[in-house]
């Protein structure tokens, strides 16, 4: 006999009732995204915020910066993202921190955290987790425990969860979306999420600097182990002289792990005053592992770690040696 989706949720159900309680009885709520948010952790937080502003709940959606990526600004209440913290909250929510570094600061802990992600590094850190490596992304999450609690999902809702789904399954390309992500993604597009409104409010708003930038990128690239371990960069004055946000040479790594005969790529960049390193790979190769080496964490495919140090060559020489002996 087919059983139920939901059967199949590595989470234990009765979790998501839990959290559904805590929310119920608290009295501010603070909505955490993770540091350098990317569209998973906004469009989850974006998610729960438009459901606690329709059943007024009183809540605020943070991130440690004010920087945003501002392609998701057609989200509702993107614009009510804040990196000012509420003078009172007694619930904590993170969304899509793999590790609870990624809130970006010190969490007291006498608040209770209830904690939705799907990185493989997440050791449970909060009093509810709402946890599993195999979902798609965190979205999936969000979206189960909509279900689950029979909450209705309005049409800016559906939006929100669909633009995390989207984007985080690399356009529905990734090993962890199954049928269960179909199945979502079917429903939210039955309760009004448009996919050609929302790949196109996301993927087609690009800035020339983009392309002045990627160029250079791509000039910086050295491959090793016949073309199968590739790595790029992008100085610092790259982005002054061509206006470019670090967001905008984010491609720039996609675009070399499309070469066929890449199995492994990482990119080196400044930001905020520390070498930020974003690692890629396909099939049997743990990047995870070589970011966790420096402190980092993520995804068996998809990971990241950061060097306290302007020396870019530097933190590409040590990587490297660490993806050529994981590999
Ligand atoms: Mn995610």
């Amino acid at each position: 006999m087919k059983k139920d989706f939901i059967v199949n949720n590595k989470i234990n159900m009765s979790d998501y009732a839990k959290a559904l309680e805590l929310i119920e009885k608290s009295r501010y709520i603070l909505i955490i995204t993770h540091v350098n948010p990317d569209a998973d952790s906004i469009s989850s937080a974006l998610a729960l915020s438009n459901l606690f502003y329709e059943n007024k709940i009183k809540h605020k959606v943070f991130n440690i910066s004010s920087d945003l990526p501002q392609n998701l600004d057609f989200i509702e209440r993107f614009d009510k993202i804040t990196d000012q913290f509420p003078k009172f909250f007694d619930l904590a929510i993170s969304v899509d921190c793999g590790t609870i570094k990624r809130l970006g600061f010190e969490l007291d802990p006498k608040i209770p955290l209830i904690n939705f992600d799907h990185h493989k590094s997440n050791n449970d850190y909060g009093i509810i987790n709402l946890v599993d490596p195999m979902k798609s992304s965190t979205a999936e999450i969000v979206y189960d425990f909509f279900k689950y609690n029979g909450l209705y999902i309005t049409k800016n809702i559906a939006t929100s969860l669909y633009v995390g789904i989207y984007d985080d399954s690399l356009a529905f390309s990734l090993g962890r979306c199954d049928e269960m992500t179909f199945d979502k993604v079917n429903h939210l597009v039955e309760f009004g999420a448009s996919p050609s409104d929302i790949a196109n409010r996301m993927k087609r708003r690009d800035s020339l600097a983009k392309y002045r930038i990627i160029p250079k990128v791509l000039e910086s690239l050295e491959l090793y182990e016949e073309g199968k371990i590739a790595t790029i960069y992008a100085k610092e004055e790259w982005f002054k002289e061509t206006g470019a946000h670090n967001r905008d040479c984010e491609d720039a790594l996609n675009m070399i792990m499309s070469m066929q005969i890449v199995r492994a790529a990482f990119f080196v960049r400044i930001v905020n005053k520390v070498s930020r390193v974003s690692i890629r790979s396909k099939g049997g190769i743990d990047v995870s592992k070589v970011a966790g080496k420096f402190g980092g964490g993520g995804h068996f495919n998809a990971a990241g770690c950061t060097f306290d140090t302007l020396d870019i060559e530097n933190v590409r020489e040590i990587v490297l040696k660490e993806l050529l002996e994981t590999t």
